[in-house]
């Protein structure tokens, strides 16, 4: 048996790549996106082929996500957010709201969407994950962005792998 598998690459030349970022918590998001920045740079996407849209909070990230997706512009959308827990259940809602409304998106719209939105229960859990101990969340969701993005490109394109 000869086993068919097919899986995107981290070759981001070419690609246009939108990225949603949240102001609400920014100490973190502004690192959040240094590394998005970084990873996208790294592998190969051009700066002139990226687009960064600021929201006001996580809750807003849904809806620019998916205009951006809809435009046709671009390969894939990094959304970027720190949701963390404070005193009352607002944490619950902005952060499944921004989960649902993020992942119904992509879906709808059949673009690669990625999930970089932090849900953490301290500031410092957050930091820890935009560029400290454990690394950059940002970073990481870069590559997945391209990674789906050269996926999508392989499923939909004129090479038929699949056929
Ligand atoms: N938005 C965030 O991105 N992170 C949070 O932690 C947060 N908290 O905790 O309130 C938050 N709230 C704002 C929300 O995203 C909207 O911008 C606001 O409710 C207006 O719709």
């Amino acid at each position: 048996m000869v086993l068919r598998q097919i899986e995107g690459s981290l070759h981001g030349q070419g690609l246009r790549i939108g990225v949603v970022v949240s102001r609400f918590n920014q100490v973190v998001t502004s690192r959040l996106l240094d590394g998005a920045m970084e990873g996208l740079l790294q592998h190969g996407v051009r700066e002139h082929d990226i687009i960064v849209a600021w929201v006001p909070g996580s809750f807003e990230i849904p809806l620019v996500a998916k205009k951006m997706a809809e435009s046709n512009r671009y390969e894939a959308i990094i959304c970027l957010g720190a949701v963390i827990k404070g005193e009352t259940a607002h944490f619950d809602y902005v952060a499944g709201e921004a989960s649902n409304g993020i992942a119904k998106a992509a879906l709808e719209v059949g673009v690669p969407i990625i999930f970089g939105v932090l849900t953490t229960y301290t500031t410092e859990q957050a930091l820890d994950r935009a560029g400290g101990e454990q690394g950059n969340k940002g970073f990481e969701a870069a590559e997945s962005a391209i990674e789906m993005a050269t996926l999508m490109r392989l499923l939909g394109g004129s090479e038929e792998p699949l056929a």
